[in-house]
């Protein structure tokens, strides 16, 4: 068993001093493998939360380290340097996050003790907070020159979460929830940045940009589901609309109908004469419009039914109660209800049980999303995600 939090694997012995010993003053104890077969070869390693890893190694590299570490301890937040060119660092750095690990930063040799002992003084400042990508920032506010660099530099990256078919249990789609793999800061949730997006304007290159690697994404994989992407309202003040997005469908060969737009009620009403024209344009050439986290909201019944949507979300506080609270149970039956009459689908969010998801199977829901199913994932873990799920509804 290794029991110290932080591990450093670098063949220079140098370098791994110099690392220890910035380490050590901020405040963590490490242990130094020359090799990086030495340490993956001890049996235990939860005790170690931080690797520190060199990329150029001679007996084993850095990016098989790097699969092999989000295999077999995924908990361990990783900090990759290198004095090798900084796209190489780049493209392990995509593949870290493309396997699901914690970034915390990537270090180009030579590097300033201070850079270092910052990442690790943010990792341990999260950590006591409590939180795994903390909602609270040790460090300086986020710019928008920062957000404007991400965007440049394709920071922004789609994850994806699976939606079923609650009436034969087949894959019908998946929504876009969208993660910014920061240089320095690690993996930041949408609400970290979004408002921001917001208040600077940003947010619509940032949703044309995601649509359009989405999009990418669907036509590489031959994807038919639907994919759905959470917009803010600011981008239905785009005019053109419409017409940009039938470009990049048109370009990837993608059929209008498999893109759902998910919009908040509050977030409609808040503009609603504004954006009905573009709305409506929109589902005339074909792309779908969904109302997310319905129940919160204050639309009006009329309201409702004047929005050309096809489908409504339920907000996932409802379904996480409804086993035990009447009164989150009697909202979720009433919205499921009103949905059919009003000719929507209706999906129920947060299904995080077997229990909920056969319930709302009785309930006459039509699709489920929740971590039941599965949290939200990069692309390329979605085929093997399905063959599990298919696997698992045979076997029942
Ligand atoms: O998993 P999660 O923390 O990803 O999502 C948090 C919130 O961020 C959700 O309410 C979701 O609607 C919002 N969100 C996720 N991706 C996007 C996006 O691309 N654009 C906007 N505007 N909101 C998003
Ligand atoms: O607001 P919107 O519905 O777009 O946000 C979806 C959010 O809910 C995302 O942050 C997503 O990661 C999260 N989420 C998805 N499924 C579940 C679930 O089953 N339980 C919980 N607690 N959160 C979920
Ligand atoms: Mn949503």
């Amino acid at each position: 068993m290794l029991n110290t939090p932080v591990v450093i694997v670098d063949d220079d012995l140098a370098v791994a001093d110099f690392v220890a010993e910035v380490t050590r003053q901020s405040g963590f104890q490490s242990r130094h493998f020359l090799d990086g077969r030495e340490f993956l070869d001890i049996a235990d390693h939860r005790q170690v939360k931080i690797l520190i890893l060199d990329l150029m190694m001679p007996e084993i590299d850095g990016i098989e380290m790097i699969r092999y570490v989000a295999d077999k301890m995924p908990h361990i937040s990783l900090i990759l340097m290198s004095g090798i060119d900084a796209s190489i660092l780049h493209a392990a750095q995509e593949l870290a996050v493309e396997h699901g690990l914690k970034l915390l930063g990537v270090l180009q040799k030579p590097f300033h003790p201070d850079r270092l002992s910052k990442l690790l003084l943010d990792w341990k400042k999260d950590h006591e907070a409590g939180g795994i990508q903390g909602s609270r920032f040790s460090d300086s506010e986020i710019s928008e020159s920062e957000l404007r660099e991400a965007l440049v530099n394709k920071q922004l990256k789609p994850y994806y979460q699976p939606q079923v078919s609650l009436n034969n249990h087949q894959v019908l789609g998946f929504e876009v929830l969208l993660r910014w793999q920061h240089p320095s800061r690690g993996l930041l949730a949408p609400m970290q940045f979004i408002p921001l997006a917001e208040q600077t304007g940003l947010i619509k290159e940032i949703s044309l940009q995601l649509i359009e690697q989405v999009a990418r994404q669907w036509s590489q994989f031959n994807f038919i589901y639907t994919v759905s992407v959470n917009m803010s309202a600011a981008v239905f003040s785009l005019l053109d609309l419409p017409e940009q997005l039938e470009i990049v469908f048109k370009k990837y060969h993608l059929d209008p109908s498999q893109l759902i737009l998910e919009i908040t009620e509050t977030a409609i009403m808040e503009e609603l004469v504004k954006s009905l024209d573009c709305l409506t344009r929109l589902r005339m050439k074909g792309f779908q419009l969904s109302i997310d986290d319905f129940g919160t909201g204050y639309s009006s019944l009329v309201q409702l039914h004047q929005l050309p949507v096809s489908e409504i979300k339920i907000d996932m506080q409802f379904i996480k109660k409804m086993e035990y609270d009447k009164e989150a149970l009697a909202i979720v039956e009433t919205v499921i209800l009103l949905a059919k009459k009003l000719g929507h689908n209706v999906v129920a969010e947060g299904v995080e049980t077997r229990k909920i998801y056969q319930r709302l199977i009785e309930l006459g829901a039509d699709i489920a999303q929740g971590y039941y199913l599965a949290r939200p994932m990069p692309a390329e873990e979605i085929e093997n995600w399905i063959q599990h799920w298919q696997n698992m509804m045979d076997s029942e």
